[in-house]
């Protein structure tokens, strides 16, 4: 049958009511799309922040108080439920509405969609587990919604902008057959969009509930209770919350392995293959330790590092339940993505804190940081021993095989070096003559002994240092500037040098060195004024 010749349509319906609701149509159809592709691709690059819960975020925090009390009282725990329902509700109604305006005056509607693309951007950029890949995510729903946007309502005015002495019906058969068959094509794209969100999303949202329903055991052998952080404001807390942890690695997408099917797998020179599940791994006598991760690319001064509390089931045992062989001399560590790290057999086996760690500070490890199982051993840069979404130990040789970074011109040993930094001031920083400087020091598995600041070309004057949390943990430190600077310091430019001493009466190196191959060394001077 042939719709135009059709006598069947309601008479109110198509002119007067057809163009706007179509308009309303294509924006539905186009925000749908372009938030869908953002949420399809969050679902693997960050699944904490997606384009439509950014702006969720932003929503929630633009409700006034009073009304999310009134929420949280009359839908209780459904709170999140009723809120996300209203939240698409209105995203429908903004999208509806762009249509809508798209239609009467070209680029209001694209404007609208761009900038909510852009509202979303900044509010996921915005969040402290956001960054850069929800602001990308942003942008992008923003843009192909205003791409789609202007097509369809393109073809839609092409078909139905005829004088107006003309109805729909008597438009250009073509014109109608072109918008139709873009507006289909859009909602076809909707429905593979929807689809694949759902599946991903699901899949991911499991492994997330499954991680944040995990209790983990008390430990077997607890950390003694951490030092109390000394009252200088603007050095870092002794222990670096999860969430300001620095995160290095080569994964675009963080790795979120199901924790029921992860399996950690011993191969290599060994007496027979182990494979161990998460249950069983969670099973086991657990330690916690308190230990400090360094990046070999860690410049003087720079800030990738971090000291927290790592629950975890020492390397050394699961080595001996396989039996490993003689002639042995590396563990290669392989995660779920394929990073490698290889380390030195002889750092897992000789008595210090190298755990498959599956909690730090308290809960579950985070996703960045290695969700459900990463391995921590004190004294050595990350690149060498602290692979994430662990998957597989290969004990073999330093001649036969090299982690991820080796082959790249990293040293194939990454012992950590001993160092220190000036957290307060901060480069350029202005303070007054009774402010206190700070920072922290580090000599992992040896422990800071001392730690001596220096005013310009002063003299050396011994800092005071913070509780003592172990030999694997950093140590802080602070001085009042006037004791460091023995006096008043006088008004204008001066440099800060910090410089540290381990347990072991070695004090760190003054090189001058660049982190490539093996860790940075040289002391940290900050250029500050007096006023
Ligand atoms: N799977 C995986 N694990 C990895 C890496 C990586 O790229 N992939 N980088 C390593 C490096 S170089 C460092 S410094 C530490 C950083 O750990 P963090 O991100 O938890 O601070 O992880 C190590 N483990
Ligand atoms: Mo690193």
């Amino acid at each position: 049958m042939n719709g135009e010749a059709s006598t069947g349509a309601a008479p109110g319906f198509q002119g007067r009511w057809a163009g706007p609701a179509l308009a309303a149509l294509c924006g539905l159809l186009a925000v749908g799309l372009g938030l869908l592709s953002g949420e399809l691709l969050s679902a693997w690059l960050s699944p904490s922040v997606s384009p439509l819960n950014a702006v969720g975020a932003v929503m929630i925090d633009a409700f006034p108080g009073p009304v999310k009390d009134w929420a949280v009282a009359n839908f209780g725990t459904n709170d999140k439920l009723v809120f996300g329902v209203t939240m698409r509700v209105i995203v429908a109604l903004l999208a509806c509405a762009a249509g809508v305006l798209e239609r009467r005056k070209r680029g209001i509607g694209v404007g609208l969609v761009i900038a909510i693309g852009v509202l979303s951007a900044a509010a996921g950029a915005s969040r402290p587990d956001g960054g850069t890949t929800p602001a990308f995510l942003g942008i992008l729903s923003g843009a192909v919604a205003a791409i789609v946007l202007a097509v369809l309502i393109e073809r839609l005015r092409a078909w139905t902008d005829r004088p107006r002495t003309q109805t729909l019906r008597s438009a250009s058969g073509t014109d109608r057959r072109r918008f139709l068959s873009a507006l289909g094509l859009s909602a076809v794209g909707v429905a593979i969009l929807a689809v694949g969100t759902a599946v991903a999303q699901g899949a991911v949202t499991g492994y997330q509930n499954a991680r944040a329903a995990l209790k983990l055991p008390a430990p077997k052998k607890a950390a003694p209770a951490p030092p109390s952080d000394p009252p200088v404001p603007g050095i870092p807390s002794w222990t670096t919350p999860a969430d300001s942890f620095y995160r290095i690695d080569t994964a675009l997408v963080v790795p979120f392995p199901d924790p029921d099917t992860w399996r950690l797998r011993v191969t290599g020179m060994v007496d027979q293959e182990v494979t161990m599940t998460f249950a069983e791994l969670l099973a086991k006598p657990l330690e916690e330790h308190d230990v400090t991760l360094t990046c070999v690319s860690n410049e003087v001064g720079g800030n990738l590092i971090g000291n927290a509390r790592w629950l975890g089931w020492p390397v050394r045992e699961l080595l001996a339940e396989a039996g490993v062989k003689p002639g042995a001399d590396m563990v290669l560590s392989t995660s779920v993505d394929g990073f490698t790290a290889g380390t030195p057999l002889a750092a897992l086996q000789d008595g210090r804190a190298a755990i498959l760690a599956v909690g730090m500070n308290g809960q579950p490890l985070p996703p960045e940081h290695g969700f459900p199982v990463r391995m921590v051993v004190p004294g050595l840069y990350g690149y060498v021993s602290a692979t994430k979404w662990l998957t597989e130990l290969k004990v073999t040789t330093f001649a036969a095989d090299s982690g991820y970074w080796i082959p790249r011109g990293w040293s194939p040993l990454g012992p950590i070096k001993r160092s220190s930094r000036v957290d307060v001031p901060r480069d350029g920083q202005s303070l007054h003559a009774d402010a206190v400087l700070g920072g922290v020091a580090w000599a992992q598995g040896v422990g800071v002994a001392s730690v001596e600041v220096r005013i310009d070309d002063g003299a050396w004057r011994a800092a005071r240092l913070g509780g003592d949390g172990g030999a694997d943990s950093w140590r802080q430190w602070w001085l009042p500037l006037a004791e460091a600077a023995g006096g008043v310091p006088g008004h204008g430019k001066h440099t800060v040098t910090v410089r540290m001493t381990g347990r072991d009466g070695t004090a760190q190196s003054t090189d001058q060195v660049p982190p490539a191959p093996n860790g940075s060394s040289g002391l940290h001077s900050v250029g500050f004024t007096v006023s």
